[in-house]
């Protein structure tokens, strides 16, 4: 397959790209290298040494690695270079990871949550009318989040994108459909991807796009075998409390020695991927694309739910780190609980990598190995929801929001 991966350079779309490379597919970055620009805004790098795109695909080859192109576009401003790249290119494939994906960073001010919607929208907007005017069959998988979901349940199994209703229409028949599952996002990051869902789900209907949306959990770890072949072609790790994610948090944090952050109760309830995982889900649904005319194909890309306490609790118990219990920065419920459907990646042979297995490789591999390198100011979560929750605000002074469901 000829494949564009749109935000490449990424913590996802990185070590994608070299599986995807190393499984014989003709596969070309895009990316505008915003993510490493927001690395000097807040002035916190990956803890792993991050060498510039051109030197990673530089590398890459001389291991002997199918080459990869790479081509520097805003597919959020620059339509007709992406309309020319797709149309000189002519891709089987294009996957888009190509968004702002931090929640804290989308929460910290008007100018980042205008950006992240500026951003992702209109980079989720101009792949789908730039495959529309370019008139070619070409199969769009998207990374999506569970977070469109929300995480309150009550009680049922998360289905893979659509919930099944009835209804009695005028006459008392009662008509059965599926409808997209009720979108409830948690923060502005999370409203542009249930935003997502309407654009994927239009442009199916109207144009017959054929579309995979992956609806994604928080991913976890950092090495795939391909960027384990060169210290050059390490992926990038996110610690900080704007990128980084909670479980590779708690593993870099035990690893330098400062106290496990567990926001509130730590009772949220979340779900989890292996970086292995990710890449090979992406080519598992890249291997089983939807047919034209068919409606989005909703995926959930996960392979296991835990509690942020447990995990804190688990991490401890593996490094003899201590569990500290932090004031939260977010507006979600304290306690939530999670089930998610996932039988579609195991139904097409996805075998988890689970945390018991990968868990402390992870801790003593990379974090320890990188701890040097981190800047242990940039830990603590100081991007919040709301006025009431900003340092320096009296309680008078904003209004009391409602708590989340
Ligand atoms: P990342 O920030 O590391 O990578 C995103 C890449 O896209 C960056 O290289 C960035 O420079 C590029 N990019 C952003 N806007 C662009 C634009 N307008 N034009 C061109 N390139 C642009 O993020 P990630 O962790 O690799 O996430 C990738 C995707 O996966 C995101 O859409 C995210 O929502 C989704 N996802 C991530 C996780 C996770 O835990 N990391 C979980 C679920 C879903
Ligand atoms: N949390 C802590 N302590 C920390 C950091 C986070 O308790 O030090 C808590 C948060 O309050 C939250 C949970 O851990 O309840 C998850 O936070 P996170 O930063 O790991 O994940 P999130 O903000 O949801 O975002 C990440 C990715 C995003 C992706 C999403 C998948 O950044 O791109 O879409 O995971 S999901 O969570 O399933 O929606």
């Amino acid at each position: 397959m000829r494949i564009l991966i749109l935000g490449g350079d990424g913590f996802c779309g990185w070590p994608t790209a070299l599986h995807l490379a190393d499984l014989g597919h003709d596969v070309v970055i895009v990316d505008n290298l915003s993510r490493r620009a927001i690395e000097h805004e807040l002035e916190a790098y990956s803890l792993t040494p991050i060498v510039p795109l051109g030197t990673r695909l530089r590398v890459w080859r001389e291991l002997g690695g199918r080459a990869i192109g790479s081509e520097r576009v805003d597919v959020a401003r620059e339509y007709e270079r992406l309309l020319e790249l797709i149309v000189g290119e002519r891709p089987d494939a294009i996957v888009h990871f190509a968004e702002q994906r931090a929640a804290p960073y989308s929460m910290k001010s008007s100018r980042h949550k205008r950006y992240t919607v500026d951003n992702n929208l209109n980079a989720t907007h101009n792949v789908l009318a730039a495959i529309v005017e370019s008139g070619l069959d070409v199969h769009l998988a998207h990374l999506g989040t569970m977070g469109v979901y929300g995480y309150g349940t009550a009680g049922m199994r998360i289905p893979e994108g659509y919930l099944p209703v009835e209804v009695t229409t005028e006459d008392g028949t009662r008509v059965r459909q599926e409808i997209l599952y009720p979108a409830n996002p948690g923060s502005i990051y999370h409203m542009t991807k249930t935003q997502d869902q309407l654009f994927f789900a239009y442009y199916a209907k109207n144009d017959g796009l054929r579309i995979t949306d992956l609806h994604q959990g928080i991913v976890w770890g950092t090495n795939t075998p391909q960027t384990l072949r060169d210290e050059r072609l390490i992926n990038r790790f996110d610690y900080d409390g704007d990128y980084g994610t909670v479980l590779n948090r708690f593993l870099m944090q035990a690893a330098v020695g400062y106290p496990l952050t567990v926001h509130g109760t730590g009772g949220q309830t979340r779900a989890f991927i292996h970086i292995r995982d990710t890449v090979r889900c992406v080519q598992l649904a890249l291997e089983n694309p939807p047919e034209r005319g068919e409606r989005v194909r909703i995926l959930n890309q996960m392979t296991e739910t835990h509690r942020v306490r447990d995990l804190a609790q688990l991490v401890a118990g593996s490094t003899g780190a201590h569990v500290e219990f932090v004031p939260n920065p977010r507006n979600e419920a304290a306690e939530n609980d999670l089930h998610v459907v996932n039988d579609l990646f195991l139904d097409m042979g996805l075998r988890p990598t689970t945390l018991s297995e990968g868990l402390l490789c992870e801790v003593t591999d990379v974090a320890r190995r990188y701890a040097h390198r981190a800047d242990l100011t940039k830990i603590p979560c100081t991007s919040t929801w709301t006025r009431r929750q900003a340092p320096g605000v009296p309680p008078e002074a904003a209004p009391q929001e409602l708590t989340p469901t």
